[in-house]
């Protein structure tokens, strides 16, 4: 699979650090074929160089529009050399096999910047180049494919200094994906350019599932996924862009409860207001309801396990947009099914895309799922004081809320219910300023409570405010040059300190 080269094609725009190249080449014997301008920069080093008119027996036609596209160019970057009946047709019409090919395509983009009538920009479409890039990329397993200037120095010279011309399958093969890196980009910069008023995104946009509006009435709203496989909807009105958001962010939540007890959340406005562990699935909702029934009203409310009639019976006293479980029973169902509007969804075994996507300015953000999820292993007692048992576990809890909940945010948890939290804040002590009002406001004792933290403390004003409040054991990532400060703080209180060393951000 190691391959010498011994014919080369160049035809490229810019002849920008060609010459080193056109030079090795030469010296390692290598025959030269050349377009127009490329072949007079070669002669002009003094190198040999066939025109690629001798090869087709064509001119240059059509101001230049028709150079390479000739079978005898594209028969010899195509050809299977393992492959009988191309070996016997090289021979039958005569076509000189090309080994390597050097593309510079037409500079598009550049003079699509550069203000340049529409004419001018239409005769920078390059055809030829993208052919012969595509061609020799295609068939990476005979043909070396450099389709870019920048491929000269890091590559390519280092293939034929080393290697002596040989190059391997494995450089051809990566040659070939940054050819059509190239290649799909051109082609892109082109589309671009003709989809001016985005006549094809509004076409696309037309395929997506039409909401009723955006965020608001006045926007309009799309979605773009499949619904159907992640749930079987049972009733209910049409789903609108916010509840989609809320149900989004309920998956994730019961997600991290998977494999805990029954498990009830309440959320609003993508953040949870109910959450609790319970023996029962009817006891865990009645819990959640009870952390915050103000803003439970208009919720959406998700359940890791079966709604039976009882809990449904107990739903059906609140007025709530959308109720997700992974089984209901079937009078479960006909009692939520008494109010016309509301929305009861089936939820189904599925996984969540590994990627999120987001706009950005003038493009996207990707990144990675936040798949970590603290466990009692991942803690690290940094406190004289080590929390007890019932406090790993409302340590863990209050985590995986936080988790889920717009930073800044501070979350209380005690005995498998949330208590309270401060979510979305501009700094960490807002957090947990909203999160000891509410708590108050609903008349929680927050004594014994955990409370969790999306990231680290920068200052012990955050230690300092809980402990006054009751709250003792924490659970956050560490990590502040200032850690010692809380550390010290809580050794001098008795509360328990553990760190886990990762940050739940979410924005
Ligand atoms: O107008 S083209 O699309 N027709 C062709 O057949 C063709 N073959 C190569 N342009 C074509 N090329 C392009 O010419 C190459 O991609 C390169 O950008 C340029 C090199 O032309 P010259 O060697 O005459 O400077």
């Amino acid at each position: 699979t190691t391959k010498s080269i011994q014919s080369a094609l160049i035809s490229v725009f810019s002849k920008d650090g060609l010459e080193p190249i056109v030079r090795k080449l030469h010296s390692q014997n290598v025959t030269l074929y050349s377009t127009g301008g490329t072949e007079d920069f070669i002669k002009n080093l003094g190198i040999p160089v066939i025109p690629v008119e001798d090869v087709t027996s064509y001119p240059s036609i059509l101001g230049g529009r028709v150079k390479t596209l000739h079978p005898k160019v594209f028969g010899g970057i195509l050809n299977r050399q393992d492959n009988e009946s191309d070996v016997q047709q090289m021979k039958e019409f005569d076509i000189p096999q090309i080994d390597l090919v050097i593309v510079d395509l037409y500079p598009f983009e550049k003079t699509v910047a550069s203000g340049a009538s529409e004419a001018d920009i239409i005769e920078k479409i390059d055809i030829g180049g993208i052919s012969l890039i595509r061609a020799a990329a295609k068939n990476f397993k005979d043909t070396v494919i450099v389709a870019s200037v920048d491929d000269y120095g890091l590559l390519f010279l280092d293939m034929i200094t080393n290697q002596n011309g040989a190059t391997t399958l494995e450089d051809r093969k990566l040659l070939a994906t940054k050819a059509f890196h190239v290649s799909s980009h051109y082609d892109g910069a082109i589309f671009n350019y003709f989809n001016t008023d985005e006549t094809i995104y509004k076409e696309s946009i037309a395929n997506g599932q039409v909401l009723r509006y955006g965020e608001n009435p006045h926007q309009k709203g799309f979605f773009f996924g499949e619904f159907d496989k992640m749930f079987n909807k049972v009733h209910g009105k049409e789903l609108s862009y916010n509840n989609l958001l809320d149900v989004d962010a309920a998956v994730n939540l019961i997600n991290e409860f998977k494999n805990d007890g029954p498990t009830f959340a309440i959320l609003k406005h993508n953040n949870a207001c109910g959450l609790a562990t319970r023996k029962s699935i009817s006891d865990a909702y009645l819990a959640a309801l009870a952390c915050d029934p103000t803003s439970a009203f208009g919720g959406v409310l998700i359940a890791n396990t079966k709604i039976d009639v009882a809990t449904a019976t107990e739903i059906n006293k609140l007025f709530c947009e959308v109720v997700i479980a992974p089984a209901f029973d079937t009078e479960a169902i006909a009692i939520l099914e008494e109010k016309k509007n509301r929305i009861i969804l089936i939820q189904n075994e599925v996984a969540l895309p590994q990627r999120q996507v987001r706009t950005c300015l003038n493009g996207i953000l990707v990144q990675d799922r936040n798949n970590i999820t603290d466990t009692k292993e991942d803690l690290k007692t940094v406190t004289l004081t080590a929390p007890t048992a019932q406090e790993v576990e409302d340590l863990i809890f209050a985590s995986k809320v936080c988790k889920n909940t717009k930073s800044n945010t501070i979350v209380f948890a005690k005995n498998g219910t949330l208590i309270s939290s401060g979510t979305g804040q501009t700094s960490r002590v807002d957090a947990l300023m909203q999160a000891i009002d509410k708590a108050n406001a609903f008349g929680f004792d927050l004594h014994g409570a955990s409370m969790a933290s999306d990231a680290f403390f920068p200052f012990p004003d955050c230690v300092e405010l809980a402990k006054k409040a009751g709250i003792t054991a924490v659970i956050q990532p560490g990590g502040s040059i200032k850690d010692q400060l809380s550390i010290d703080y809580c050794n001098e209180n008795k509360l328990a300190m553990v760190f886990t060393g990762t940050r739940h951000f979410k924005h």
